[in-house]
């Protein structure tokens, strides 16, 4: 068995591949991206068929690998934390249905926000759907958590979700593989009705889930990634989560003086948990995210066995966790040796000189500033988002994806003019058209600026869905193509862009201008693999 440095992104990518994989469904986002790309570049994708295409978003991803697990066979869906709440609907819903091949949803957090809008924590969501969820310590454990993982999934008929954080996402470790497997064989559910979550039968399938937790339990209970690990000082007894465990131990070369629970999968496995309970006259809870198993210690009142971590002060509530929070938290000195050299110092992201959002936002900022001082500009995310800063200063929103153009039509609605948007062509094919379908119908007084750089820049330059069709989108949309406006944001044409901005903001309904130059970055890579 061969062994492999793979980025914990890799890891899972790998083991989907060995596992028998027969698609990946996802949308980028940081830090989950590397898992799609790693499968789109593997010779076994294109000479096995496996599918990895990008998906307009996280619900259609999620939507479209239900279907493949409802054939029989193995999907993977991989999304940043807040794509699970675009993908939400069908992820919840998945829990009722059951599965029938494989499934597991990748949903990669990022605590301290390194390249999010929130620091949301995912278990909630694999807790509130009642489904086992994984939580690697390392790689090696990505690896094997999505390599056994789908095997799991099929023997309990759910999906199951593998939460990831960014560190482990983007470093990299020693990995050893198994064997390849074959993909499934079309197969499909005894129950002809498992998929009809019609209430009466959502019902039953409720019940049935409800009864099954108890199983869930016994699997944490005996899963090889939880694993209870006594220590002589009782004084103290930790339970370390996911990668927690991990910081932990690099904390204890020669081994903890204290018992720790070690946890990987959930939900959390009864048995040790009480074993350490019983045994220690303290509790300490290491997790990366959210207080997600310390709420569940405390309990309603918050009575009984001291608990310490996020919620009473010994660790920070927000941010990551790392090896010299956790030295604090057990009573150690910090020993970190290693200051952070200057040349990775946080410094503020700014767009790339040629950028064409540059040259959409001067134009843009000029006419609203000078001639329409009551406008405002709701922005969307991506790299225009940059618009906020210096020089720019060029937006007053930036909220969720798609959230622009709707955040602009209940402004307008509100008696605003100018209401302006302005969104990426990614960014409007995942969540914005819907909301141009408002527009439409109620003749919304907005302008919509989709600044098309025909690619997803942010995330390293993915391919856009709706390349090529922004016109075509918003026509069937019902935009009326008289107030389509494509121009191409080059100094040159400054003075054009701006007499468009004009009639656009003066005409009193939707309004759509796609200013359209290629990503510079992406360009460079054509130009550089040619
Ligand atoms: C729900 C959700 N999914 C994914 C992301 C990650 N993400 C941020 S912006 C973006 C797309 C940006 O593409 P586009 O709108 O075309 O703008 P560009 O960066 O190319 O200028 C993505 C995938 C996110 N923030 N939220």
């Amino acid at each position: 068995m061969s062994k492999q440095l793979l980025l914990g992104d890799e890891a899972i990518a790998q083991a989907a591949l060995d596992a028998g994989l027969s698609g990946v469904y996802a949308y980028p986002g940081t830090p989950s991206t590397e898992i799609t790309e790693y499968i789109q570049m593997a010779p076994i994708t294109s000479e096995q068929n496996i599918h990895s295409r990008w998906c307009a978003n996280e619900k259609t991803a999620m939507e479209a690998a239900l279907g493949m697990s409802f054939v029989g066979k193995r999907a993977l869906v991989c999304m940043k934390h807040v794509g699970m709440n675009v993908a939400a609907d069908c992820f919840v819903n998945s829990a009722m249905t059951g599965v029938k091949g494989g499934l597991i949803v990748v949903a990669a957090d990022d605590p301290s926000m390194h390249s999010s809008q929130n620091e949301q924590d995912s278990r909630f969501y694999g807790d509130f759907s009642l489904i086992p969820m994984y939580e690697p310590s390392n790689q090696q454990e990505a690896y094997d958590m999505v390599y056994n993982g789908f095997e799991f999934s099929e023997k309990l008929g759910e999906p199951v979700l593998l939460r990831m954080v960014t560190r482990l996402a983007h470093s990299r470790s020693g990995v050893k593989r198994e064997d390849q497997k074959p993909q499934n064989n079309i197969a499909f559910s005894d129950d002809p009705r498992q998929f009809i979550l019609l209430p009466g039968i959502a019902r039953k399938r409720y019940k049935l889930l409800l009864a099954r937790q108890d199983e869930f339990i016994k699997a944490s209970e005996e899963s090889p990634y939880n694993k209870f690990i006594d220590g002589p000082n009782k004084k103290l007894g930790i339970i370390a989560c996911g990668i927690g465990y991990n910081y932990l131990m690099e904390n204890y070369p020669e081994g903890c003086e204290y018992p720790v629970l070690k946890i990987g999968q959930y939900p959390l496995p009864k048995k040790q948990l009480l074993q350490l309970v019983e045994s220690c006259d303290e509790i300490l809870v290491l997790e990366d995210g959210q207080p997600f198993v310390e709420k569940q210690l405390k309990g309603y009142l918050g009575i009984g066995i001291k608990v310490k971590g996020r919620l009473d002060g010994t660790l920070s509530q927000d941010g990551e966790l790392n090896p010299d929070s956790v030295a604090r938290a057990v009573g150690k000195e910090n020993k970190s040796e290693f200051g952070i050299p200057s040349v990775v110092e946080m410094r503020p992201p700014a767009l790339c000189e040629g950028c064409g959002h540059r040259d959409m936002y001067i134009t843009l900022t000029e006419v609203l500033k000078e001639e329409y001082p009551s406008h405002k500009v709701f922005s969307d995310i991506g790299c225009y988002t940059l618009g906020a800063n210096a020089p720019f200063n060029a937006i007053n929103s930036c909220v969720d994806m798609g959230a622009s153009i709707t955040m602009a039509k209940g402004a307008a609605d509100g008696g605003l003019h100018p209401s302006v948007a302005v969104i990426g062509d990614s960014t409007f094919t995942h969540s914005g058209m819907t909301g141009l379908l408002d527009c439409v119908n109620e003749n919304s007084n907005v302008t919509i600026v989709i600044s098309d750089n025909e690619t997803t820049a942010m995330t390293g330059g993915q391919d856009s869905a709706g390349t090529g069709r922004i016109e075509a989108i918003c026509t069937g949309l019902g935009v009326d193509p008289a107030h389509i406006r494509v121009v191409v944001p080059l100094k040159k044409n400054y003075e054009e862009m701006k007499q468009i901005i004009r009639e656009e903001i003066e005409y009193r309904g939707v309004s759509v201008i796609i200013p359209r130059r290629e990503c510079i970055q992406t360009l460079a890579r054509k130009k550089r693999s040619k």
